[in-house]
């Protein structure tokens, strides 16, 4: 569902509402702090009174620069400080979740209980699933790039002029999540990106939010290098299993392996936990990674998911995958 579509829905809850808590996904990435941000910054400009929900206690690198920078610019607040925030009329109170809209993947569960479904909506580009979560308004656009993109949408429509710092921010969001535009762009990615361009975004700010931790690069490149390639068309690479990864991690992984020449679907599968295994899958096309991974209790879509396994090893869930991918091949 396109967010150009529900517009007037949004207005309308936007308008019902004194003040507004924004809530995005645990482990913060530029796409949910950059929509988070920018979000905030139209809602002032409609002066409402703003929150922003925040329970993580440790950022990547990015999202702490811009914390830092921003220090003092934002209502921050954690779960535990949202009732004493709260507009004395309940229904006036409204929490908008961004680029998640699972329960599991939120940054603070327990901040749901103080918001009647009526007054909660979910903005976001991920796949639904078992556990997404009831909402009074839903829009969800699996097929554009980022939240960043929506949110910049959500910009040109309310014809908000937006400084060069929140320009730059959005942006970072949009390229994070297509990995620099060759991941899920079209037209309209480069149109918003044409857009916060025009009002200020600067690109080198942009390379510089995005630069990425050399340990971290190398520990990826590392998984890359133990890959597997089966039917010289899908490979399956694993982490150490000393090592525990970031889920963000995999899946970069895994969008990663699709860039050689024949693979048409890639799997990463590593230790998220100390007794998690979790698998990130990509696809081509021709291959369907949420049927894929079902069997394994994962979902997503077809062209990506992941799935998390608990109390087994990398090799008795690489067996089982392949296991999968024979069945799928007969
Ligand atoms: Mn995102």
């Amino acid at each position: 569902m396109k967010l150009i579509e529900k517009k007037k829905e949004f207005k309308k809850k936007i308008t019902k509402s004194k003040t507004i808590f924004i809530m995005a996904h645990k482990d913060l990435d530029l796409d949910a702090l950059g929509s988070s941000i920018g979000l905030y910054f139209i809602l002032e400009k409609l002066n409402k009174n703003c929150f922003l929900i925040i329970n993580d206690t440790k950022h990547e690198s990015g999202v702490t620069k811009v914390l830092q920078e921003l220090e003092g610019c934002l209502n921050i607040i954690k779960s535990n400080q949202i009732e004493e925030n709260l507009y004395i009329r309940d229904k006036k109170n409204l929490l908008i979740i961004l680029d998640t809209n699972k329960k599991e993947l939120v940054q603070a569960g327990d901040a749901l209980d103080y918001f009647e479904i009526e007054n909660t909506i979910i903005l976001d580009h991920h796949d639904l699933g078992e556990t997404s979560l009831e909402a009074g308004l839903r829009i969800i656009d699996n097929e554009i790039s980022s939240t960043c993109e929506m949110i910049t949408n959500l910009i040109e429509i309310y014809n908000i002029e937006l400084d060069p710092y929140y320009s730059t921010l959005i942006l970072s969001g949009i390229v994070l999540d297509t990995n620099n535009f060759t991941l899920k762009t079209n037209s309209e990615t480069y149109y918003a990106a044409y857009y916060l361009s025009s009002m200020g975004a600067s690109t080198k700010k942009v390379q510089y939010l995005l630069k990425q931790d050399l340990k971290d690069y190398i520990e990826r490149q590392k998984v890359i290098t133990n890959v597997d390639i089966l039917d010289k068309r899908i490979a399956i690479a694993k982490g150490s299993p000393y090592m525990i990864y970031r889920r963000e991690d995999l899946a970069k992984i895994a969008d990663t392996l699709l860039f050689f020449n024949d693979i048409e679907a890639s799997f990463v599968i590593a230790k998220s936990t100390s007794n998690t295994i979790a698998i990130s899958g990509r696809s081509m096309g021709k291959y369907n990674i949420a049927s894929i991974l079902s069997p394994l209790g994962g979902g997503g879509s077809n062209l990506s998911g992941a799935a998390r396994i608990t109390d087994s090893t990398i090799s008795k869930v690489e067996t089982k995958l392949k296991t999968i991918l024979k069945k799928e091949d007969e």
